[in-house]
């Protein structure tokens, strides 16, 4: 988040745009329930092109990630990890991914 608020006050003063492109989103996925769940949202954001970070939140139950708007975009993210079997966003998880989740990491039994 400071990075962010630096990179700003450059652009506004000079232009880092071409360094430091990243966007960052946060993306809200409830279903995620223990730290496995987390390493398996971790790992299918990860491997989106453009991805540059991510950080999975299990508490909060966020995943924050910062990306290259150029490469990727907020639909593709949400898409990796309901593809993995969890809800992102408003979207809702892959069914079959889910079914193929550890016991523990199921929330509806
Ligand atoms: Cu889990």
């Amino acid at each position: 988040m400071k990075f962010m608020i630096v990179c700003m006050a450059l652009i506004l003063a000079s232009g880092c745009e071409s360094k430091h492109d990243l966007a960052t989103t946060v993306i809200k996925a409830n279903s995620m329930v223990c730290g496995s769940c987390a390493k398996n949202v971790q790992k299918a954001v990860a491997r989106v092109e453009g991805v540059k970070e991510v950080n999975v939140d299990i508490k909060t139950k966020t995943v924050q990630v910062s990306f290259l708007p150029a490469k990727t975009d907020v639909g593709m993210i949400e898409s990796a990890i309901t593809g993995a079997g969890y809800d992102a966003n408003e979207r809702k998880r892959d069914k079959e991914a889910y079914e193929k989740l550890d016991a523990c990491c199921k929330i509806d039994g």
